[in-house]
């Protein structure tokens, strides 16, 4: 029996990659007179590694391995202030929520599914989107950022979000939108539904139970259907 929906956060609830993290990180760069700009697709091949303080570290071993800086300090300092940005990006409405999210966690909710959010990002960051668009206290757990030692692609996040809510994968259905996020909850034995976008529509979703757009009407093309969701 279907008892909670778990979601991630980035790509999954709003786009805030591209036009968020993004931007943010590279205003967080300019303000420490670093010239180090992060264009679209440069950044499409950034999100291979999750985590953006673990970003910015494999960016300078790829693109800067020559620089002298102390990284254990550098790293942070650039995160906190990217941090801010992307909160004041969010803060000023300029990433809305994905087609059909809201509408779901909503009825889920009055339904009395049970909620809970498995990210990679910064809880703070996580929260600025679920504080302006939806209810934190929809959400019995919200698991982000450096809670669990390893990030997505490990499963940690979703272990740790079953063993808080004391339900089993069986009684979950997880909502992701990469690669990464899906080999997360598979290795946890969750089933996912994706919600395709254009920085991860061409990666391979075969361990997904279906593969959406998005979750909104009225074009929500199915892509690919198997299993049942029902077991
Ligand atoms: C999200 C991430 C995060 C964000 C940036 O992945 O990998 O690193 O890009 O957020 P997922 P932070 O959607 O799989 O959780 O800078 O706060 O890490
Ligand atoms: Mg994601």
């Amino acid at each position: 029996e279907l008892k909670a929906l778990i979601f991630d956060v980035d790509g999954t609830l709003a786009e805030t990659e591209r036009d968020g993290h993004r931007i943010a990180f590279n205003r967080a760069f300019a303000e420490a007179n670093l010239n180090w700009i992060w264009s679209e697709s440069l950044y499409g091949e950034l999100l291979e590694i999750s985590g953006g303080k673990e970003r910015i570290r494999y960016y300078l071993q790829q693109y800067h391995p020559d620089l002298m800086e102390d990284l254990d300090t550098l790293i942070p300092q650039l995160h906190q202030d990217k941090t801010n940005h992307y909160r004041h990006l969010l803060s000023l409405g300029e990433i809305q929520l994905r087609p059909g999210v809201k509408r779901l966690i909503e009825e889920a909710y009055q339904e009395g599914i049970r909620l809970a959010i498995a990210t990679t990002s910064t809880l703070a960051n996580a929260l600025a989107l679920i504080e302006k668009h939806l209810n934190p206290q929809w959400f019995e757990v919200i698991a982000a950022g450096d809670i669990v030692p390893n990030k997505k692609p490990a499963p940690d996040i979703y272990n740790y979000v079953l063993n808080k809510m004391q339900l089993s994968p069986d009684q979950c259905l997880v909502f992701e939108d990469s690669f990464h996020g899906l080999q997360a909850s598979f290795d946890a034995g969750l089933q996912t539904v994706i919600t395709l976008h254009d920085y991860t529509k061409h990666q391979d979703f075969s361990l997904a139970s279906v593969v959406l757009n998005h979750l909104g009407e009225p074009n929500n093309n199915f892509k690919i259907f198997k299993g049942d969701m029902n077991n």
